[in-house]
């Protein structure tokens, strides 16, 4: 089993590099803001919880997401690896997904860390917001929001897995094409 996180920013390119990176290794795609918008669109209870705090650019609660992951990775037992989207966010959810692992026999072997200067995310999200139809994307005070967030909270799953020398930090500027092959790079140097 091969498990890798692709970390970044809001805005970075993981949904987009993900997609591709599953077609190519055969991975299981988790990501836990696609989860959580089908929650949403679907209406249920954890939708409706999840709606407000992402709608605000806030992380939601650490409980709720670490519960969808876990039922996420026991109804994938026998694929070949992860690939976790969007998560961990928080150190707290990186302790609870290496337990999570553990209790499957297994570990993350790689956090590939997309680095993107703040302008140009938010370049992006502007770009998004025009199709997606996502309101987060969509209001400036909410696209800060989301990127103070990533400063004070997300940056610490770096340094946890840095601790342990899983990090590799990537251009994410560039082309798609481009930022794939680096990735690649990555991946087929660990397989
Ligand atoms: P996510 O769904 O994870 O989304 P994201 O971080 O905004 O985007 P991503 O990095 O995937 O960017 P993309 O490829 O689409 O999170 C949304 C919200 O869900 C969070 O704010 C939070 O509230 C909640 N949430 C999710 N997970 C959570 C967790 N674990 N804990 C708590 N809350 C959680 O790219 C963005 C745009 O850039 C696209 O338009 C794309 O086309 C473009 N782009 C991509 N690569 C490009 C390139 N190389 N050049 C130019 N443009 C590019």
């Amino acid at each position: 089993m091969f498990n890798l996180i692709l970390f970044g920013p809001p805005g970075s390119g993981k949904g987009t590099q993900s997609e591709k990176l599953i077609a190519k290794y055969g991975l299981k795609h988790l990501s836990t803001g696609d989860l959580l918008r089908s929650e949403i669109a679907g209406k249920t209870e954890l939708g409706l919880k999840a709606k407000s705090f992402m709608d605000a650019g806030q992380l939601v609660p650490d409980a709720v997401v670490i519960g969808m992951v876990d039922a996420a990775i026991s109804a994938n037992k026998g694929v070949n690896g992860f690939l976790f989207d969007g998560f961990p966010r928080t150190k707290a959810q990186a302790e609870a997904l290496d337990d999570l692992l553990r209790s499957h026999a297994t570990e993350i072997h790689v956090v590939l860390a997309l680095d993107v200067p703040e302008e140009e995310l938010i370049q992006r999200m502007i770009g998004r917001a025009k199709t997606s139809g996502r309101t987060d994307d969509a209001d400036p005070e909410v696209q800060k929001k989301r990127i103070s967030v990533y400063r004070n909270e997300t940056l610490a799953v770096a340094d946890h897995y840095n601790a342990f020398n899983k990090v590799v930090h990537l251009n994410g500027l560039g082309t798609v094409d481009e930022i794939f092959s680096l990735l690649c790079k990555e991946i087929d140097s660990r397989q």
